[in-house]
């Protein structure tokens, strides 16, 4: 696979101070496809430098003319985007048709949705006697995951521009090309040089030099609650902003009303999409107890049909992780009832689509983050035995409800301690905030919630 063998540095490809390289590896076939270096600390401070020698310019940039380049950043994506989706197939291991449909097109609607509120957002505002100016935040440090490799950065990158801030960039290790590509697309789109900086790296190293710099005004990051947790101690001991979308726990509750077959599908098909790698994955479907069994059996008939079109888990690691998880489930007693730790394939990190029955609220594979594809069905009493396991885990990010009656789901979502629930499966939407209660996060991103984490007021009394 083609990839470039420097960091992207003040609008150019230049050699990275550290001597080390990452391999980027296939997991359908485990094989080394390519190698990018990994910078070090020296490298941040260069990209640091170079994004607040840009600062300045970018923010003063009328937002006209930052939406232009988000509209033609917008454009190359979609010009490349099968290259795109081939690129994230090579290091991520997702199904061609699942790259191109979802890993290229949501982050090119999303980019086009931040080149429109650019040109729209209300920076200057009257309020009473004053002027409220809402202003860049200044050097941003995103820090992405690999679960959506362009996704993630776009959700990130695209918003600290149109506000007029300056980015450096520390994406995750296992998915460097699609970065490196995006890069690419941020040059052809005209940005200025030094706006966006790329400094492939180890999160321990360039990870944690970006988090440290005093250079860097805010810290967005995604990814495990662990590191968050450490990045916003880091950040908070320097008084530095952070915006954090870490883990979650989603429960997917199914009313005693809800059409159950159309409910159990799309919750099986939502936990298996990506190989659940997904942070806002229902991971816990809650049924009532009287249709619990009926549930139960047709999520494991949905849960088969994955079996040979599910792609890998991104690497060794994770897959290790995640089978873990099944041990544990088994060992709690919740009765396996699809999948379990037969893997489909000899080669790749492969995980089969795997259902649990009889989970209660207290195991572990009701509790904490998987990240593979894995469902607990869970058994619930009544509507308040419902909400209180719902509630019951440390995560808040994102959830489902389903009902024969759209006002009785909607009454049920705003009980709920989480930041996103589809009603009756939902349709995504590029505008809509996304981000964590409780230790799911600090934060929105998306939308004009999303471009606020990277402004601050100003006012002007008069
Ligand atoms: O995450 P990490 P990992 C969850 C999911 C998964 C688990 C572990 O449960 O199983 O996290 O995945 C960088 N200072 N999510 O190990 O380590 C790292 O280089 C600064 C949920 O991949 O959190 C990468 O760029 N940065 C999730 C990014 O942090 C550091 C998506 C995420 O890596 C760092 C991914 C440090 N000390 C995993 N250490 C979601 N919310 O979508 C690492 N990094």
């Amino acid at each position: 696979m083609k990839a470039h063998d420097g960091i992207y540095l003040d609008g150019a490809w230049r050699p990275a101070a550290g001597r080390d390289v990452i391999e980027v590896v296939d997991p359908v076939d485990e094989q080394v496809i390519a190698r990018v270096p990994a910078g070090d600390a020296v490298d941040v401070d260069a990209a640091v430098r170079a994004a607040r020698a840009a600062l300045p310019g970018w923010a003063a940039t009328p937002p006209a003319e930052r939406a232009a380049r988000l509209t033609a950043l917008r454009d190359v994506l979609a010009a490349r985007k099968d290259e795109i989706a081939e690129t994230i197939t090579a290091e991520l291991g997702s199904p061609l048709a699942f790259s191109q449909a979802v890993h290229a097109a949501v982050p090119i609607a999303v980019a086009g949705s931040y080149a429109e509120l650019a040109a729209t957002h209300p920076f200057e505002e009257k309020v009473g006697n004053s002027t409220v100016f809402h202003e860049p935040i200044g050097v941003v440090g995103a820090i992405t995951p690999w679960n959506y490799p362009l996704h993630q950065i776009v959700a990130k990158v695209a918003p600290a521009l149109a506000a007029g801030c300056t980015v450096v960039l520390k994406p995750a290790e296992d998915t460097p090309l699609t970065a490196q590509l995006f890069a690419e697309a941020v040059h052809e789109a005209g940005v200025p040089a030094g706006v966006l900086n790329l400094v492939t790296g180890l999160g321990p190293v360039a990870g944690q030099a970006l988090v440290e710099h005093p250079g860097v005004d805010l810290v967005s990051f995604t990814g495990s609650t662990a590191v968050g947790r450490r990045i916003a101690a880091t950040a908070g001991a320097a008084v530095k902003k952070v915006a954090l979308e870490l883990g979650g726990k989603s429960a997917n509750v199914i009313l005693p009303s809800a059409d159950l077959a159309r409910a159990v599908n799309v919750g099986v098909a939502n936990v298996m999409s990506n190989s659940g790698q997904t942070c806002s994955a229902w991971t816990r479907m809650l049924v009532h107890r009287d249709r619990y069994d009926e549930a139960v059996e047709l999520a494991a008939a949905a849960a088969a049909k994955y079996a040979d079109r599910i792609g890998p888990v991104v690497n060794a690691e994770q897959r290790a992780r995640v089978r873990g998880y099944i041990e544990k489930g088994v060992a709690e007693g919740a009765r396996l009832v699809a999948g379990g730790l037969e893997s489909p394939h000899e080669q790749g990190y492969f995980v089969s689509p795997t259902v649990f029955a009889d989970v209660t609220p207290d195991m572990a594979i009701a509790q904490e983050e998987i990240f593979g594809p894995v469902l607990s069905v869970l058994r619930y009493e009544d509507e308040e035995d419902a909400l209180r396991i719902a509630n019951g885990t440390v995560y808040g990010l994102a959830g489902a409800v389903w009902a024969g009656d759209e006002a009785e789901a909607v009454a049920f979502a705003r009980r709920m301690d989480t930041g996103q629930v589809d009603i009756n499966g939902g349709r995504f939407n590029p505008l809509a905030p996304f981000g964590g209660y409780k230790q799911s996060g600090v934060g929105r991103e998306l939308g004009a919630h999303g471009l606020a984490e990277y402004l601050q007021t100003k006012s002007l009394q008069f």
